[in-house]
């Protein structure tokens, strides 16, 4: 067996893993990843595209930020249609000067990965049998098999970076953990392609047919998805099914500029709402989807990992500069009380958007929950005080700072 050491061992090269790493390694911080995966794998995973300011920020200081910076679209608000009836909420107007960026999750991976290799900090990708030891201890360890070699990681803390499916989080304890759970009855079939987007800013689209969202990672590649039923398979959608499926959900305007062509990629994602109390547990600190999940309706995922990180960052920074270690018990409520946020913000958005029509969730009480999401709707596109409720949510609440 292989012994070595770091300062945060770090689980899972995601965005919040390599994230991590990075401002960790700004600070002097040593850390090193371990990923089940190979890197190629990582970012054959296409998900998010919209950034809040504090995650761009966050990108800025750890300094990965040039080509973010340079191709990355500033979107100054998107539009809610219903039933082809187009609302444009203007995020700038309506929150004093805030936007997001549109700048997809796969270039911002890329980006932090080569930053990585060009620093030489240490990443095992495909390692295998991933388990996480005395996590109370003051040492804890991490021990994984890496191209057919056994290995034994000690450290000071560990980072449970390794998204929904992950083994850092039921390493704490059934009996310490909740876990607060939603499953939708559909999910997203996602098509990437690249052809010009529609607009210049994002649609989301509520129609009887159900709910579509059109969205783009350049001028020239356009991410488009569709509510379907969860038991659809991707095999049962041809492209041509899709882009006719989308025409009809997409507000006449849009849909007459519609330009089809191969899809690149095409999946689909169930929706869910899931979080787990604590995220922290001893020296294991649970971040990102390792915690929680929400539904893509608010774009809120990514962007949830991205806070977690910079609390986590902040505390180590701490312990590490200042050799103040009350802090640590800190991560977990600053953390879920962003998290609770967003999943509430996730939650209302993907009722007020999508059908539930035909859904056995919706059955006992037939469409009352649909006239309920169509008055909410109706309501809150109707005047500027609910256009801005939703707009200051849209770009992100402010991250909150640690305690003295
Ligand atoms: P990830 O990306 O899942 O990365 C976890 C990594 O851990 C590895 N891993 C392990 N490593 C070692 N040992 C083990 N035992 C391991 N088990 C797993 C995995 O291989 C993986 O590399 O989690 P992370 O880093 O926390 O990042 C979270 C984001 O990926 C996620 O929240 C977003 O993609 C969600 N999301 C969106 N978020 C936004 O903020 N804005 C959006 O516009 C947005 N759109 C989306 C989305 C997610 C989607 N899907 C498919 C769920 C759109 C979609 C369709
Ligand atoms: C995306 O571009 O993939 C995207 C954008 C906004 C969302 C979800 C996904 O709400």
């Amino acid at each position: 067996m292989k012994t070595i050491t770091t300062q945060v061992a770090i689980i899972g090269a995601g965005p919040s893993g390599l994230l991590l790493g990075q401002l960790l390694s700004k600070q002097g911080i040593d850390n090193i990843i371990i990923e089940r995966v190979s890197g190629e794998y990582v970012l054959g995973r296409i998900r998010a595209g919209i950034l809040e300011q504090g995650f761009v920020n966050l990108v800025r200081e750890a300094g990965v930020s040039e080509r973010m910076d340079a191709e990355g679209i500033v979107h100054d608000g998107f539009d809610i249609a219903v039933d082809g009836k187009c609302t444009h909420i203007n995020l700038k107007e309506l929150t004093g000067g805030d936007t997001v960026l549109c700048y997809g999750q796969v270039d911002i991976t890329k980006d932090l990965m080569a930053a990585r290799a060009s620093a030489s900090l240490v990443t095992y990708y495909e390692s295998s049998e991933v388990k996480l030891n005395d996590v109370k201890a003051a040492t804890p360890t991490v021990t994984f098999e890496h191209l057919g070699e056994k290995y034994q990681l000690s450290c000071d803390y560990i980072a449970g970076c390794d998204g929904f499916h992950g083994v850092s989080r039921p390493t704490i304890p059934a009996d310490v953990r909740t876990e607060h759970e939603r499953v939708y009855p559909f999910g997203w079939l996602g098509l990437m392609s690249d052809t010009p987007p529609v607009s210049d800013e994002l649609i989301y689209s509520k129609t009887k047919r159900g709910f579509a969202l059109a969205s783009m990672r350049s001028p020239t590649r356009s991410r488009y998805y569709l509510q379907v039923p969860v038991t659809d398979k991707v095999e049962d959608w041809s492209d041509d099914d899709f882009w006719q499926e989308l025409k009809k959900r997409l507000p006449a305007d849009a849909a007459a500029k519609l330009v089809t062509g191969p899809s690149i990629e095409k999946s689909i994602a169930p929706l869910r709402s899931f979080v787990c109390e604590p995220m922290q547990y001893g020296n294991l600190f649970l971040v990102g989807d390792a915690a929680h999940i929400v539904p893509p309706t608010g774009a809120k995922g990514l962007n949830l990992a991205a806070s977690d990180v910079a609390t986590l960052y902040k505390i180590m920074t701490r312990v590490y500069k200042e050799g103040d270690k009350n802090c640590l018990h800190q991560y977990s409520e600053i953390a879920l009380r962003r998290v609770w946020h967003g999943e509430r913000f996730s939650w209302w958005m993907t009722n007020m958007l999508h059908n539930f029509d035909g859904m056995s969730d919706a059955k006992e009480q037939g469409d009352t929950q649909g006239r309920f999401a169509e008055s909410e709707i109706n309501y809150y596109t109707a005047s500027e005080n609910g256009k801005r409720v939703i707009a200051e949510q849209y770009v992100g609440l402010a991250y909150e700072e640690l305690a003295p």
